[in-house]
């Protein structure tokens, strides 16, 4: 979230669209219910009606996978009837900056963007660049009129996206179309802020990350970011995802969102200098310019620290992908069934049900050597070799299973999705043999360096010269017990030798006390620079608790820490003009005195904006503005509507580019498996359909379905579908169906519901229908996985699986 959940109390509209926060994010409600009596306006937009549509003011259907043509609609009414910020626009977005003239868009090229290579289904983006002047700062058109400024070509491309166009893509009728886009489009004036709170309804799609770059634009168009009740709120799902983003659980990232380094970044000046933004604009910040701080202090925490410069303080220790290679989700599974990965823990998941083309999941599973499955419960991942249509007879994978503490056994910090990182404290004992997942990583760690230091090995060193400083040694040299605190401060950082930074002496040993101290020189350490600050001279500022809110908008600033250096609303600069005067003046997040700036913690310290030495407002971007023109996309820099793998109709409405263009395929080429295969408008798989949670069971209900007061609530796998399909195919309420893919199918009940209606798109009827994915085939009776439905295909950015929108068939069972 760039904003935080207490936030959401300030909104004047709140857009809940790709999510159901009423079922899934609970507590997030408290603070939508407040919004609304104090008059806010509430928006549903979901294929379903689901018991966040039954608190709006306006529920809208649209088909699955159609929420680029929904939102660049309301782009196009905004730009059309002139609801945008225009002040905001020209302060803190590139919509003034010249584009390259040679950049063309999908209006003039049938749906693609200059540059498209459909061999390798990527895009040269050498058009996608601005124009600069001779110091590399970009050019712009203040009024905004030049047709090659950013704003004309966002106006031309979404001009496109009519109402009448839009209806006959999403099924939404025309009405409630101009409905919400009206009443959000009112929050572009000063003093009025609408908020958008979206989830894997948005995700899950090939084209999941455009959906939420074209509700960025959005919010930027309205001046919406930085402000308080406004920002792009992304709710997380388990309750530390955030924290594990933060520490690097995706492959491409390492702790505190520095890249992975490849290959080619040989040695650590070359990583430095290649993944190290510049700029050539005095007014631009360019945060990511301390990079080699951030790294090489990373570094100083991972590895041993008697390393020195010359040893690249450890950089070669580090793994690193092969140029190019994606180790994405899909991917590790896709590498599995080939043979091509021998080894695997299964800790904290169960991918047997979660992995989107579950047959495909579970077949890879049986090709591994081994597995290790750390988990509270057996599930049908560690049980995978006996579950149905497996042989155990000709399966060789050795699983081994560990038991583990639950959260409450446990202490340490969770962040939520407002970048809190609270701390928490163990309430009970661990059960039986179960341990803390950190004590079962010590014992891992201890037994894997013994055998490397006993037998050498390939490369020995990146487990020999890591350092494990987190408590008490016994004489073998193994740490007693994992001191949790001793974590969470190696992740704040230390000095590592006497230092004056900005004229304060630090001695070795004081922890840092924030990330403005890191040094690149290797005297100092950091395990996330994200988190500097988290826990320093003034000590565990993650327990904090106090209620004190001077700001009176509900930032709470001594409760808890979040991250960066406890700023509570992300962008905060741009909630000001350039004098430092708030938007909003009933709900100011920042404001300049004349001397300093008061209330949230600001975006960097700098004047405002018409002061000289002042500095652009998103200090994280080289050109110092936030992008309505975003060219690190793979897809293009501004979204297009494409639609889903596996769709109802023949061709895209827009356009003849009918799919992402940049996504990656699983089902073409000479080396395609049997297990990925597509139907798209085809008639064995007529209907859309997607998957959803239940407030009952979380995730694919490995602890709720061992829970029975839960699962007697929901005990079994459902299928909602509308009365005019359940007609039409002869399915009463409560009977048995099929409900199959290319994939696999599964058995369910058929729910007969008015929350699911028929669209008309094309003047067709389309069905949609949807089912939970939280059942298992280890609950006797409960039904199996919703993902043995899904496909292998993930989004062109982040590799999601596209598990919201793909393509069905439903039949009544005997
Ligand atoms: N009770 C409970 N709470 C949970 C979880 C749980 O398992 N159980 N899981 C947690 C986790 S890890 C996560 S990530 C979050 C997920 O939170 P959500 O994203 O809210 O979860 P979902 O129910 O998967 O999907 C939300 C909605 O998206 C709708 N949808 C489907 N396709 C589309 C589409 O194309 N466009 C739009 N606009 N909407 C669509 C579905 O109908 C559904 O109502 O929930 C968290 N909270
Ligand atoms: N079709 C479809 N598929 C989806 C989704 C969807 O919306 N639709 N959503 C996706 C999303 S957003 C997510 S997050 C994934 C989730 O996918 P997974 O993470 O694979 O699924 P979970 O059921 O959350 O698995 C978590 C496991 O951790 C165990 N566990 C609980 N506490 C602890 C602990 O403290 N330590 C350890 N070691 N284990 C613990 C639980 O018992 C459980 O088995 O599924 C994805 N799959
Ligand atoms: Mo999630």
């Amino acid at each position: 979230m760039t904003n935080h959940w207490i936030d959401i109390r300030n909104s004047d509209v709140i857009l809940v669209m790709g999510s159901n926060a009423a079922e899934n994010h609970p507590i997030s409600f408290r603070y939508v219910l407040e919004a609304r009596e104090r008059g806010a306006k509430l928006l549903s937009v979901d294929p379903r009606f689901t018991r966040t549509s039954a608190r709006a003011d306006v529920y809208a259907p649209l088909r699955s996978g159609t929420d680029i043509a929904f939102l660049g609609g309301m782009i196009n009414y905004i730009l059309e009837n002139g609801l945008y910020h225009r002040e905001y626009l020209r302060l803190h977005t590139n919509a003034t900056f010249l584009v390259d003239p040679r950049f063309r868009m999908p209006g003039e090229l049938d749906g693609l963007f200059s540059g498209y290579n459909a061999e390798t289904r990527s895009y040269d983006k050498s058009t996608w660049g601005f124009q600069r002047d001779e110091n590399g700062v970009p050019r712009t058109d203040p009024e905004m009129e030049d047709p090659n400024c950013v704003f004309q070509l966002l106006k031309k491309h979404f001009s496109r996206y009519t109402l009448e166009v839009v209806s006959d893509i999403t099924g939404t009728p025309v009405k409630k179309l101009e409905q919400i886009y009206r009443i959000y489009g009112s929050t572009g004036r000063p003093g009025r802020a609408a908020t958008i709170m979206y989830a894997m309804g948005w995700t899950q799609h090939t084209v999941g990350t455009q959906n939420i770059r074209t509700m960025a634009i959005i919010q930027l168009l309205l001046g919406n970011i930085g402000v308080a009740g406004g920002g792009v709120n992304a709710l997380r799902g388990e309750s530390n995802v955030q924290g594990s983003t933060d520490h690097c659980l995706l492959f491409h990232i390492l702790p505190g969102y520095l890249p992975t380094p490849k290959a080619s970044l040989k040695d650590l000046a070359t990583y430095i200098a290649k993944t190290t933004p510049t700029t050539g604009d005095p007014q631009s910040a360019n945060w990511w310019g301390n990079r080699g701080k951030y790294i090489t202090s990373l570094l100083r925490a991972h590895f041993d620290t008697s390393l020195t410069a010359a040893d690249e303080f450890g950089y070669q220790l580090l793994p690193k992908l092969d140029d190019g290679q994606n180790a994405s989700w899909l991917m590790l599974f896709d590498r599995m069934i080939r043979g091509q990965i021998k080894g695997f823990f299964a800790w904290g998941q169960n991918p047997a049900c979660s992995g989107s083309n579950a047959n495909k999941v579970r077949r890879a599973l049986a090709r591994l050597d081994w597995m290790v499955v750390v988990n509270l419960f057996d599930n049908e991942t560690a049980s995978f070799w006996k579950g149905p249509g497996m042989d155990p007879a000709r399966i060789d994978t050795e699983v081994f299973f560990l038991p583990v503490a639950a959260s409450f056994e446990k202490e340490g910090s969770v962040t939520n999705s407002g970048r809190w990182a609270q701390w928490r404290y163990q309430a009970v004992e661990p059960l039986g043999d179960s341990r803390h997942d950190s004590e079962i990583m010590n014992e891992l760690y201890f037994r894997v360096r013994q055998r490397y230091a006993a037998e050498g090995g390939a490369f020995p060193d990146p487990i020999l010269k890591l350092s494990w400083n987190y408590g008490f040694r016994m004489p073998d040299g193994r740490v007693r017990k994992i001191d949790i605190h001793a974590v969470a401060r190696e992740i704040n950082g230390y000095f590592l030798r006497d230092k004056v930074v900005k004229g304060k002496s630090f001695k070795k040993g004081d922890l840092v006390p924030s990330f403005a101290y890191l040094q690149d020189d290797g005297s100092t350490s950091s395990g996330n620079w994200l988190y500097c600050q988290s826990y320093n001279g003034n000590g565990n500022n993650m327990a904090r608790r106090s209620h004190r809110d001077p700001s009176g908008i509900g930032l709470y600033p001594e409760w808890a820490w979040c991250w960066p250096v406890n700023r509570r609303i992300l962008y905060n600069r741009a909630s000001v003009n350039a004098d430092g005067v708030p938007w909003d003046r009933k709900r100011p997040v920042i404001w300049w005195t004349g001397t300093r700036w008061e209330g949230d913690v600001p975006d960097g310290g700098w004047k405002p904006l018409s002061q000289p030495g002042s500095k652009k407002s998103f200090i994280m971007l080289p050109d110092g503005v936030a992008s309505i023109f975003g060219a690190k996309m793979k897809e293009g820099p501004f979204p297009e509507h494409y639609e889903p793998l596996e769709s109802p109709i023949e061709a895209n409405p827009l356009s003849g580019t009918r799919n992402n263009p940049a996504m990656k395929l699983f089902h073409e080429g000479k080396d395609r498996l049997p297990e990925d295969v597509f139907y798209t408008s085809d008639k064995r798989y007529p209907f859309v359909a997607t998957t959803y949670r239940v407030t009952e069971h979380w995730q694919t209900g490995v602890m709720s379905r061992n829970t029975p007061w839960l699962l007697e609530m929901q005990p079994q796998l459902f299928v909602e579908l509308s009365p005019e399909l359940a007609r039409e195919r002869g399915i009463g309420d409560g009977e048995k169906v099929r409900v199959s893919s290319g994939r696999g199918s599964v058995e369910a009940i058929a729910i007969v519901t008015r929350r699911f209606r028929p669209f008309r798109i094309r003047g067709k009827t389309i069905h949609q229908v949807g089912l939970p994915w939280c059942f298992g085939w280890s609950t006797p009776n409960a039904g199996d996985s919703a993902n043995l439905l899904t496909p292998t295909i993930g989004d062109a950015n982040t590799m999601i699986p596209e598990t919201k929108a793909f393509m069905v068939n439903v039949e009544k069972l005997g």
